[in-house]
């Protein structure tokens, strides 16, 4: 039987692959604390009628609010400072950045910019949902406070991103910005173990997730691209699957394990899409580079846009390299 590697054993072996690892660890190990914890309360939602549902108010960006976002945020924001080494933190559910006050993270170096429950739609019904983090080196001084510079980098800055997948099984997929990798929570030992290593997007795929309900605002060069997805002129020859989860975690976790393309475009209500830069895209968009594929806006790599407000959002594709370099190049051509 091979031997199991768990997160922390993982973590400490590849010391030397990783910049600043011995900082990284005390951050990681607290996300894992925090994963375990969400991973149970979600466990348990339909059980607790005071976690599920609406809490009755709206975030920044309008939308209603879940008690189990709130829920996650606050669990995710408390270990993240019990780490000691992030000083501030900007997350989907805060109107603004939050700077650490402690003692312990106000001098931290790092900065981290969370979405804490990705597809809320899909709380209340018990299909798969997310928590996605990207973790940044703070460029103020560290006896300063925290600012609103330290958490609108580029995407190209970031240390490290992932997504923990609350699914059939719970897991943590990350990189460091040296691969891929993919660990499942072994509930008996509450401990995530390798189970995915060095993940490899496939350059191709037969997947396509995009919510054809707003086909009708699609760019030409889009409503072309599905068209070709469901053709057989495609390079399977034969249509596509579609398949469209309405968590991007769990859309995106598919495609990367089996190849395909997640798209999210700009449409009438919300003409940047409905996407946060910062809290959804970027994170992503570093382990699907990393993995070999590509995150693009339709024209620029999504780690390359200088974000410019905190909730930004931005026109999204992501995906086997192939996929996406199609559709990029039918948006090129029908402009
Ligand atoms: P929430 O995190 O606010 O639930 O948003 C989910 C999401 O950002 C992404 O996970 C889904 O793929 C997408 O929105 C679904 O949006 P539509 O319901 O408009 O298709």
């Amino acid at each position: 039987m091979s031997k199991v590697i768990t997160l922390t054993q993982f973590i400490n072996n590849g010391k030397s692959d990783f910049c600043e690892s011995v900082e990284l660890v005390g951050i990681f190990n607290e996300i894992a604390r925090a994963a375990i914890v969400l991973s149970e309360d979600i466990r348990k939602a339909g059980l607790k009628s005071h976690i599920l549902g609406k809490i009755g108010s709206t975030n920044v960006q309008g939308e209603e609010q879940q008690k189990l976002d709130v829920h996650a945020d606050n669990i995710f924001k408390k270990h993240l400072e019990l780490s000691g080494e992030v000083c501030g933190i900007a997350s989907e559910e805060n109107d603004s950045y939050i700077a650490f006050s402690s003692k312990g993270a106000m001098h931290g170096k790092y900065v981290v910019l969370f979405d804490p429950l990705d597809g809320s739609s899909n709380i209340d019904v018990n299909v798969s949902i997310g928590t996605i983090f990207s973790i940044y080196k703070r460029i103020s001084p560290s006896d300063a406070k925290v600012g609103l510079a330290d958490m609108l980098q580029k995407g190209s800055e970031q240390m490290s991103s992932g997504y923990i997948l609350y699914g059939p099984s719970t897991m943590l997929v990350f990189t460091m910005g040296s691969g891929v990798n993919g660990f499942t929570l072994d509930p008996s030992s509450g401990e995530f173990c390798l189970s995915h290593p060095k993940m490899q997007i496939p350059a191709d795929g037969r997947f396509y997730a995009i919510n054809e309900g707003n086909l009708n605002d699609f760019s030409q060069g889009l409503k072309a691209y599905v068209c070709y997805c469901q053709s057989s002129e495609n390079q399977s020859g034969k249509p596509y699957s579609g398949r469209y989860i309405g968590s991007l975690v769990a859309d995106f976790h598919r495609n990367l394990i089996k190849g395909g393309i997640y798209i999210y475009p700009g449409i009438s209500s919300s003409p940047e899409g409905r996407l946060r830069l910062l809290y959804e895209c970027n994170p992503l968009a570093f382990i699907a580079e990393q993995a070999g594929g590509l995150a693009t806006n339709g024209f620029e790599r999504i780690l390359s846009i200088e974000p410019s407000a905190l909730h930004q959002r931005v026109p999204y594709i992501v995906g086997s390299k192939n996929m996406v370099k199609k559709v990029m190049s039918l948006i090129s051509t029908s402009k």
